[in-house]
């Protein structure tokens, strides 16, 4: 069941935005500072380029500096004292993808002095505290949601965590199952069994996730199964490729754009990466277009969302929601629940279900008082 762009434009209008107190007092004290509020939804007018200053982008950030592409050149940049100070308030204040003004200083290099509004931005809590926002990359197009089958297994409920920040942060998800040579030819190592289960998820998930209205696409490097389709899809566009450790965001890149970004191993216990990429890089494509490579997160906490509005993400659950006997069933624990008969009599897949309660559930605990 595709979904519908007016159910998250009437949940998640980024102008309705809540604001904690908090934030509301940093906003308040620093009004009067345009480049604090590239972090906000508002509308800033961009100033026109001054013609001391060249437009460019952030390709990475480094513990000493700013590397920012400036006509296909990197640049090693600092921020600029004013910029600086707002950095302390705003820790997010410059990201990978930003398109920033810059005066140059010396021979590739320069002070960022403008960090231009951004049209979407991928983030997460920040895994320790939940409580900060942790922003990943901005003016993005595509979020190439990476999992791939056996090596890391697949995790439909990760998938329906980044296809909500992707939705949040204005961002069209693309879901990408990597490795899917590895169900013919799997390892030695991994019992038959495995191979057994992991092939019945594989064909639930491409069952259940195929038809929310988002591209799908099934990827081996070692055949070039959905390489071709892939290069299509990033061609002029901006994407960020996220997703565990291991699942092959990196090497995808590499097939793509014949690149040599360091790739790892899998753990052979574990069946998962070693964190092999430690930052988040920008990537011009030949032919027009960028793309990011970022770290394999161990987990992926949604910034910024309540119970409430999780139904909205599931618009398959919530559209079968409305025949429930209570108006506002959240399918967990009422009796007559239409989600529930759905699932035994086959029009709704077990695992969109598993993955909405999950989220539930993880929500729930943290709502929980401290
Ligand atoms: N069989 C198979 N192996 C693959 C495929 N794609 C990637 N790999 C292998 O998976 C391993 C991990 O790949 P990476 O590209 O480093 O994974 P990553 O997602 O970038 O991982 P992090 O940087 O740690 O987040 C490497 O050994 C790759 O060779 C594939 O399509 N099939
Ligand atoms: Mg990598
Ligand atoms: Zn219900």
């Amino acid at each position: 069941m595709p979904w519908s762009d007016e159910d998250y434009a009437e949940q998640f209008d980024p102008k309705g935005k809540r604001e904690t107190r908090k934030e509301r007092k940093i906003l308040k004290a620093k009004d009067r500072s345009k480049y604090k509020k590239t972090d906000q939804p508002k509308d800033v007018p961009t100033p026109q380029l001054n013609q001391d200053h060249k437009r460019g982008r952030v390709l990475s950030i480094k513990s000493d500096g700013i590397i920012v592409d400036l006509d296909g050149i990197p640049y090693f940049c600092i921020l600029r004292g004013a910029l600086k100070q707002e950095k302390t308030q705003a820790k997010n204040l410059v990201t990978v993808g930003d398109f920033v003004h810059v005066l140059e200083t010396g021979q590739q290099e320069g002070s960022i002095v403008f960090v231009e509004k951004r049209y979407s931005h991928l983030s997460r809590a920040e895994t320790l505290s939940q409580r900060r926002e942790h922003m990943i990359a901005a003016n993005i197009d595509y979020v190439l949601i990476t999992s791939s089958v056996l090596q890391p297994t697949l995790k439909p409920t990760l998938v329906d965590r980044y296809i909500i920040a992707a939705k949040k942060g204005n961002m069209e998800p693309v879901i990408i199952v990597n490795k899917i040579d590895l169900l013919k030819n799997p390892p030695e190592y991994i019992d038959p069994h495995s191979i057994e289960e992991e092939q019945f998820l594989y064909d639930e998930f491409c069952k259940a996730y195929s038809d929310l209205g988002f591209p799908f696409l099934k990827i081996s490097i070692v055949t070039g199964e959905g390489v071709d389709e892939l290069k299509e899809l990033m061609r002029g566009k901006t994407s960020v490729f996220s997703g565990q450790s291991g699942v092959g965001k990196s090497s995808l890149i590499n097939a793509a754009l014949g690149t040599e970004l360091k790739t790892g191993d899998i753990v052979e216990r574990t069946r998962k990466g070693t964190h092999t990429t430690t930052s988040a890089n920008l990537i011009r494509l030949k032919d027009g277009g960028f793309c990011v490579d970022t770290p394999g997160i161990k987990s992926f906490g949604v910034w910024d969302i309540k119970p409430e509005d999780v139904r909205f993400y599931f618009p398959d659950i919530h559209t079968i929601g409305h025949l429930c006997a209570y108006p506002n069933c959240s399918h967990m624990h009422e009796p007559d629940c239409a989600v529930h008969k759905a699932i035994e009599n086959g029009t709704l897949s077990p695992l969109r279900f598993d993955s909405y309660s999950a989220l539930m559930a993880s929500m729930e605990e943290k709502h929980k008082p401290r």
